[in-house]
């Protein structure tokens, strides 16, 4: 690209800075698993999020305000306002997983929140909870009590941005729930735009943001089947890889059953033929 300015990097994705306020967040095909980055990719799993994300932001910006100014026309790249962001990851949990289910199993809580006892892995909790994380050193989140993230933030900033999350995840739980999805849990960047008003940020409940679930398979006391990445972890290990990089090449069948899923995944949330999607990307933004 011409007189952009490259000015970051996450796992799978790019920014740039378009002017002094605003950036282009451009998805790539690039899927990781176990935290690495495969050499094989997975071709438009880049729209598919990019796609899902416009989508959910045209749907809550009455909601929560967010970053979006325009989807190009390359149904990857999104122009968004360039904010301050918080220094913590907003996460939202409605179901036990991950490091929740984890920190649950060994203590009764996650990140100071006191659960009932005898709950089992993946179960649905009561209510959704809101477990903050910074970015540590290495790249890795590191889970915090609230009152630890509203000492990292300004003043009412993290109540604000906590309280947004939970409006966010309670609606995109119920609409991926009607559609036979469910969103165990999920992650929020958020900033503060130039009138001080807390904005949703980065991308929005998205796979590589979130734990989907097929419903269909639901069955708590043991982990779930991600709706998107289980074919490529199960052929993973079952290749015999340790986990540490670099990762193996995937087959062209893991590849697109692969594909097929981020794309099933897509439809089912947004009601629009994926075709239709690439064809005009804008399709996704009308509410
Ligand atoms: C911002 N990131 C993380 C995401 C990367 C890095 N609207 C915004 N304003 C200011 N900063 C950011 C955003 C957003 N979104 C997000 N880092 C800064 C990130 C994707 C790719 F390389």
């Amino acid at each position: 690209m011409r007189d952009v300015l490259h000015v970051g990097s996450g796992k799978v994705r790019e920014l740039y800075a378009l002017d002094d306020d605003r950036l282009l967040l451009v998805a790539s095909d690039r899927i990781s698993t176990y935290d690495v980055v495969l050499p094989t990719e997975i071709p438009d799993k880049g729209c598919v999020l990019t796609g899902l994300s416009a989508f959910w932001f045209a749907r809550t910006r009455t909601l929560v305000p967010n970053h979006l100014l325009a989807l190009r026309a390359d149904g990857r790249s999104l122009e968004c306002r360039r904010l301050e962001m918080l220094p913590v990851e907003v996460v939202v949990r409605g179901y036990l997983a991950g490091s929740g289910w984890t920190d649950y199993a060994r203590t009764a809580e996650v990140c100071g929140h006191r659960l009932p006892a005898g709950l089992s892995e993946s179960e649905r909790l009561p209510e959704p909870i809101v477990t903050p994380a910074t970015k540590a050193a290495e790249g890795h989140d590191l889970n915090v009590t609230e009152v630890e993230a509203a000492a990292m933030c300004g003043p009412g900033h993290y109540e604000a941005a906590r309280d947004a999350a939970l409006a966010l995840y309670r609606f995109a739980a119920a609409h991926a729930e009607e559609r036979g999805i469910l969103l165990a849990d999920t992650k929020f960047e958020l900033g503060i735009d130039d009138e001080g008003v807390v904005t949703l940020a980065d991308e929005a409940v998205t796979p590589d943001s979130s734990r989907f679930w097929p419903a269909d398979d639901y069955a708590p006391g043991g982990p779930q089947p991600s709706f998107d990445k289980q074919y490529v972890r199960d052929w993973c290990l079952a290749s015999g890889w340790d986990r540490t990089p670099p990762g193996p090449e995937l087959p062209p069948e893991v590849v697109a059953g692969t594909r097929a899923r981020y794309v099933e995944a897509f439809e089912l949330l947004t009601g629009t033929p994926f075709d239709r999607y690439l064809a005009d990307p804008e399709v996704v933004l009308c509410a």
